[in-house]
């Protein structure tokens, strides 16, 4: 507990006091408090839920995690893309704590809230494309995919989803078939969900193929192995997130709009890791020029509150009958109040060029490991979503062979030293960087020296 979560107009700066930003490690790690929490957890939480560090956080503020032992840990991690504009943004903080006190919960499909409309203005304004829009609030990001498909099925009157190669979209039954890898998503949890069809991708650095070809390509997948006449929609992630950070080649996703368009198969953007200023945009969307019927938010939308949503055409969106979409908690009020200080502290504090400072201070940083570690065989990325890919020594050129072992063992390195960082990649070879918003270029340059250590420990 910080007083900053006592009632305020004002921010209160007593987060940010409370945790210094900078590393620092003071125990073994885990330390002797988190033992002690793993072992109370072991006997009460299945191991279905498992922890990528189990070390316990106390409590965080900005882009610094500070764990029940007092070890503080620069996070890169931002709880998978999440709080994105920092830990306990104080407007964040304020707005929520204000709600509170007022209204937390009536459920907008019974007696409706400001608050709720208000966040569907601002991701009609946000969003890509100038058309006139409309949201429907949910709580997760697998939640959004569902609803996403079912406003595709009802508007288009069809039965057929299409995703791509790499994809991730959740842990729902319906998202776990949408999913390219099956484990540990959907190990065991059969029957999945039916008519989900998974057309090839764009990996530019494994396929080499324009964006005009590998639009060809998953084109033709569509029309021969679905049919344009069945299918309701396709989705696609702009940035494939856990999938690896796969940049699109360029053309790539206008010419499947374009497609869809012609064909009258709703095309959704998921846009739930890419989105919200994490690129340098607010939705990754734009850096390709794609315009999509739906695009779905979460993750970063409320400042670590659980909000998500669907948002898109109007005349797609009012397809769904009266009654049709809903959820008891979807849209809370208190966290729609922090979505509202998100969407104005990005406008107020600049933050979109933060992703840019920031995804370029990576980047360089990143590219003179890679002139000296051969491992590295590919960096992409746009703005604070960041990754290199490692291949097996002395095959960067010819085979990429995938090199699974050294991700954990440098994210491993890297906690031990106080930097978090994430594994991504269908074949787990992938190292990504998801920093808030708030991470400082001292602190970028902090976790590439112990980057940079962790990269020698290796050999
Ligand atoms: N679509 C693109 O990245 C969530 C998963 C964390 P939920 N990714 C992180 C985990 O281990 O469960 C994600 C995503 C994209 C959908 C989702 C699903 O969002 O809020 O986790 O349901």
């Amino acid at each position: 507990m910080t007083d900053s979560l006592a009632p305020s107009s004002s921010p209160s700066p007593a987060a940010a006091r409370n945790v210094p930003q900078e590393r620092r490690i003071v125990t073994a790690i885990p330390g002797p408090r988190s033992e002690e929490l793993h072992a109370r957890r072991l006997a009460v939480v299945p191991v279905g839920v498992s922890s990528v560090l189990p070390v316990y956080i106390e409590r965080a503020h900005g882009a610094i995690l500070v764990d029940v032992d007092g070890n503080q840990f620069v996070d890169f991690g931002a709880g998978i893309g999440v709080t994105t504009i920092g830990h306990t943004d104080e407007n964040v903080v304020a707005a929520a704590t204000a709600q509170l006190q007022d209204v937390v919960h009536t459920l907008f499909t019974i007696t409706p809230y400001e608050e709720y409309v208000r966040v569907a203005e601002l991701l009609a304004e946000h969003t890509p494309g100038t058309w006139a829009k409309k949201s429907v609030l949910v709580n997760s990001g697998a939640e959004a995919v569902e609803n996403g498909v079912k406003i595709a099925r009802k508007h288009t009157g069809r039965r057929a989803i299409a995703v791509l190669d790499h994809a991730y979209h959740g842990r729902t039954n319906l998202t776990m078939a949408m999913n390219y890898k099956a484990a540990p998503y959907a190990t065991g949890f059969g029957p999945l969900a039916g008519d989900v069809y998974r057309a090839p991708s764009s990996y530019p650095y494994r396929d080499g193929l324009s964006g005009a070809d590998a639009a060809a390509r998953t084109i033709a997948y569509l029309e021969k192995v679905v049919g344009a006449a069945d299918l309701a929609c396709l989705v696609v992630e702009p940035i494939q997130g856990e999938g690896g950070f796969m940049v699109p080649a360029g053309g790539y996703l206008p010419a499947l709009q374009a497609w869809c368009t012609e064909n009258g198969v709703v095309m959704i953007a998921d846009e739930i890791q890419s989105g919200m200023a994490r690129t340098g945009r607010y939705f990754a969307s734009e850096h390709f020029g794609w315009e999509p019927d739906l695009v779905l938010s979460a993750k970063g939308i409320a400042g670590g509150l659980p909000l998500a949503a669907v948002t898109g055409r109007a005349e797609i969106m009012d397809s769904a009958q009266p009654g049709g979409l809903g959820g008891t908690f979807g849209g809370n009020p208190v966290a729609c109040a922090a979505s509202i200080a998100v969407f104005e502290t990005i406008e107020r504090d600049g933050l979109l060029a933060e992703a840019d400072r920031i995804g370029a201070r990576l980047r360089s940083g990143l590219e003179r490991l890679a002139a000296r570690f051969d491992i590295i065989g590919d960096i992409r990325g746009h703005g604070a979503m960041i990754a290199i890919e490692l291949v097996e020594s002395g095959t960067a050129a010819t085979s990429k062979l995938p090199h699974p072992d050294a991700v954990p063992r440098l994210t491993a390195f890297a906690a031990q030293h106080g930097v978090l960082f994430l594994s991504a990649g269908t074949f787990g070879n992938v190292l990504r960087f998801l920093p808030s918003l708030a991470m400082t270029d001292e602190l970028i340059d902090d976790a590439l020296v112990v980057l940079d250590d962790a990269f020698s420990s290796l050999a």
